[in-house]
């Protein structure tokens, strides 16, 4: 725990932790006051806590959350502590508690400071500005249990062995009250460490309200990543009728994760391929089924951290999912020796899969520091999971079969689309100058000011055609409803007219050649009718510009209107309603005798009304579409156009939120 140099302490994961100064600071002769020292380093924390936790938006707020769960899982991945439980209570104080072996409650010869203030007051000097990774689990977020005291307005530790309850309470963003007590005894066979905080509001002055399905969410992630481990989470706050009890626990690991993601779509073989393995200090587990749909979910972690832009175990999977289902598929003759071998992405069509590695030593890279780089987890996932793959299709033939005839239809469908593809993308490139003829287009060129507007049927097509101020405004009419492209092969959807409409009209290009930056107008606004049928029209919308032009709405460019749901008139005064809340706040403003309208369509208002209530940037609310997780959007996309009946029925009982409000 020390050196012979100046303060340096080994922490739990035997990276070095020094005291005071920034996080890069190196280690000095001689520390004459290390508390100033310390207390230094937590105000630096407070003083740009950007560096250490990424943000202090509701993000980094949960940061804190994370950081000590981290600790607990570290506990019990070491084999010591079980349950991590976290509770919220209704002032928004996180309690975490394990039932490890409770941090260590002696002194610490250097600081002479028990070990405990130690790890609560000293900055880890290993973490590089939350963006590098010293830890084996955490990585991203670990940033140190000092951190989070540096932010928090106060934070208590209580640890429990051998009989005995000690006791410590920071105040103030770090500062301890007292040293660390012994208080009370305890059960003999009680161990565990406890610690709740409070974040510091003027730290986070955006909020410091925990958002309860982020936490459910994650800590049921981590409950999946790691098998045997029990994730406990309470809510105690009384925001809603939300359950506010979960007890996350999977002996099954990843085999389970894949069914749960898998709940809502049709599987083309029974049992979810497995496979575990360790090499070099590196464990990997990755798990797999494939379902009747066209589009690979992969999702890879490192170190429990969601490596969303893949990296060398993402590879190593590739490889050797294609490579052992040809050699599967030539060895059983399904594959003809003048058959071509089946691509990678032939292999990897509806396929869901999730990949999981620990690593002592991870190197991040890519834009965002989430992408795996080391080199040799390539083959070490290859080896793994090919060998294990293998001898799933060995013994069981008829899912081997079902997997690679997938394949072969994939392969198929992916020579057609290609030449569907190119049709499509000769006929954009001629019609530039010939936009579709059901396009009113807009008089600007400027496309940082031009809107589109989608707009279901011809009748609202034309009122909004008459409303609209032409100078930026362009009007696209859909007749009927238009392709459910989640449940229709490319070839189709680019033989759909509606479809190749708005391919041409946008002018971004569509897949892999999707550019945002050719956007023709700068907003996409659907405008559907505030029915069940207007409600299917714009999730197929959604569906196609999710799976066909992602980045245009990644990049914030696609919007949903709102149009009234009624219109209220007494005399002269006339209000709109775009809610039963706000209808019967007007009923009570304008009393008695007021006549009120419903609209059921679009086609109900003329062009005066439907301009002045939803197309008016000074009156209207348009809703920012967002896609924050890419594997809720999968989700929330199956179940609204999957062939299963019951999740999309419970999905709408629970109405949660896709899209966010912006005015
Ligand atoms: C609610 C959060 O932090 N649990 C926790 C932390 C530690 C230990 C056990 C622990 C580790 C070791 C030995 C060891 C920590 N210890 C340290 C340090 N839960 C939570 N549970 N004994 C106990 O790694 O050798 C840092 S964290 F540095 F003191 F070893």
């Amino acid at each position: 725990m020390s050196d012979e140099k100046g303060i340096v302490i080994k922490t739990e994961d035997g990276s070095e932790a020094v005291i005071g100064g920034t996080l890069d600071s190196k280690v000095t002769e001689e520390y004459n006051d290390s508390e100033i020292q310390v207390l230094e380093g937590l105000e630096a924390v407070r003083k740009r806590p950007g560096m250490y936790i990424a943000s202090t938006s509701s993000k980094g707020l949960h940061h804190l959350v994370w950081e000590i769960v981290d600790n607990g899982i570290d506990e019990a991945m070491a084999g010591y502590a079980s349950t991590v439980t976290v509770t919220i209570d209704e002032n928004n104080a996180v309690t975490v508690e394990d039932d490890g072996r409770g941090m260590p409650t002696g002194k610490n010869s250097k600081t002479g400071k028990s070990t405990i203030e130690t790890i609560f007051t000293v900055l880890h000097a290993g973490g590089k500005f939350g963006g590098g990774a010293y830890k084996y689990s955490g990585g991203l977020h670990g940033v140190g249990a000092s951190v989070v005291n540096a932010l928090s307005s106060w934070l208590e530790v209580h640890v429990y062995h051998d009989g005995k309850e000690y006791y410590l309470r920071f105040e103030n963003g770090g500062h301890p009250v007292g040293e660390l007590k012994e208080i009370g005894t305890c059960d003999e066979s009680k161990h565990g460490s406890v610690v709740k905080f409070l974040a510091d509001p003027t730290i986070f002055t955006e909020t410091t309200v925990y958002d309860h399905e982020i936490i459910r969410d994650r800590l049921r992630q981590l409950a999946f990543l790691n098998k045997g481990i029990r994730l406990v989470f309470n809510d105690e706050r009384q925001e809603d009728d939300k359950k506010k009890h979960y007890d996350f626990y999977f002996e099954g690991g990843l085999k389970q994760y894949i069914e749960y993601l898998n709940k809502s779509k049709t599987v083309v073989h029974q049992d979810v391929i497995y496979a575990e393995g360790y090499e070099k200090d590196i464990q990997v587990e990755v798990a797999c089924q494939y379902n009747d749909g066209y589009n690979p979910a992969i999702y890879t972690f490192c170190n429990n951290i969601n490596t969303v832009e893949g990296g060398t175990h993402l590879e190593g999977f590739n490889n050797a999912l294609s490579r052992t289902i040809n050699k599967y598929a030539r060895d059983a003759k399904i594959l003809k020796d003048k058959d071509d071998n089946l691509s990678a992405d032939d292999c990897r069509e509806g396929i869901t899969a999730v990949i999981s590695i620990k690593h002592p030593d991870p190197q991040y890279e890519g834009q965002t520091k989430t992408k795996l780089g080391n080199t040799v987890v390539r083959k070490i996932v290859s080896d793994i999971f090919g060998a294990q793959l293998e001898r799933f299709l060995l013994e069981n033939p008829d899912q081997g079969k079902a997997i690679v005839e997938k394949a072969m239809v994939a392969s198929q469908a992916r020579v057609a689309a290609k030449k569907a593809r190119e049709a499509t993308r000769r006929k954009s490139a001629l019609e530039v100058s010939s936009l579709p003829g059901k396009l009113s287009d807009c008089s600007s060129k400027d496309a940082s000011i031009c809107e589109i507007y989608i707009v279901e049927g011809d009748s609202a097509g034309g009122s909004a055609k008459q409303g609209r101020d032409s100078h930026f405004q362009a009007i696209l009419p859909l007749r009927g409803k238009i392709l459910n492209v989640e449940k229709a092969r490319q070839a189709r959807v680019f033989d759909n007219n509606e479809i190749r409409s708005m391919i041409t009209a946008f002018g971004c290009g569509f897949l892999e050649e999707t550019d945002p930056s050719k956007l023709r107008y700068n907003k996409i606004v659907i405008m559907t009718d505030a029915d069940v049928d207007g409600a299917h029209i714009r999730i197929l919308l959604l569906t196609f510009f999710y799976r066909y032009m992602r980045s245009i709405i990644e990049q914030g460019h696609v919007y949903i209107a709102q149009p009234p749901l009624y219109k209220a008139q007494k005399g002269n005064t006339v209000r709109y309603a775009y809610t039963e809340q706000q209808m019967e706040r007007i009923r009570e403003e304008l009393g008695d005798r007021i006549s009120t309208q419903r609209y059921k369509g679009l086609g109900e208002m003329n062009a005066e009304q439907l301009w002045e209530t939803t197309m008016d940037p000074k009156n209207r609310t348009l809703i920012r579409v967002n896609i924050d997780d890419a594997e809720k959007a999968d989700e929330y996309f199956s179940i609204f156009m999957g062939d299963e009946v019951e999740p999309r029925k419970n999905y709408i009982i629970e109405n949660a939120k896709f899209a966010e409000l912006d005015i």
